[in-house]
């Protein structure tokens, strides 16, 4: 049968064409994007390594003073190493035993602004300790700490001896993403109301 069709009805001024509408190019791109930052899991820089929710740097290959090394740690947003846990050095020693530079590492305490007053660079609390035997002992002034790389026990260390170390920082926790949300009823009212005018 042909010729049954109806013609095309005229909407009423204000109504909607909602057949004409959805054949346009604007219903297909009318959409807002909205950015989102969330929490993710932790991840590091190249050059570090993640452990819980930090980031490890071991610098093995040139050796600084200990004041020297800490400046280097901090241009990468981060501290020479603070240990809390025999968990956290047990994760690391196995790393370090690998080191090539010299007997010890540096790491983040130091005793130079209160002798025997022990502080963490990146201002964590000083309560965890492994001191290596007969240490501290300040031995001719010693205030900066180090690690032996053989057993990861710790010593009060010449501070302008240059030695290789160890940087920490937080890992990134964010992650982002880009989110689209059709709104072609937005436009839609947009059209209508002009349609009105
Ligand atoms: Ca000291
Ligand atoms: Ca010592």
């Amino acid at each position: 049968m042909t010729g049954g069709q109806n013609p095309k009805p005229t909407p009423a001024p204000g109504q909607w064409d909602q057949q004409s509408f959805s054949n346009t190019a604007l219903l297909k791109t009318f959409s807002i994007y909205r950015c989102f930052m969330f929490p993710a899991d932790s991840h590091c820089d190249n050059g570090y390594l993640l452990y819980r929710d930090f980031c490890y740097h071991f610098e093995t290959e040139t050796v600084k003073s200990w004041q020297d090394a800490e400046d280097h740690c901090t241009s990468e947003q981060g501290h020479l190493v603070s240990f809390h846990s025999e968990e956290e050095l047990s994760f690391l020693t196995g790393i370090v035993q690998n080191s090539p530079t010299g007997i010890s590492l540096w790491m983040g305490g130091h005793d130079a602004v209160n002798e025997g007053g022990w502080e963490w660079t990146d201002g964590s609390p000083f309560r965890y300790v492994r001191w290596a035997e007969g240490n501290p002992d300040d031995y001719f002034g010693e205030d900066c700490l180090s690690m032996y790389i053989n057993d990861g026990y710790w010593n009060d260390d010449v501070c302008e001896y240059k030695r290789g170390y160890i940087c920490k920082k937080r890992g990134e926790m964010l992650a982002m993403a880009l989110y689209s949300e059709d709104r072609t009823d937005l436009m839609k009212n947009i059209i209508t109301e002009n349609t009105n005018i």
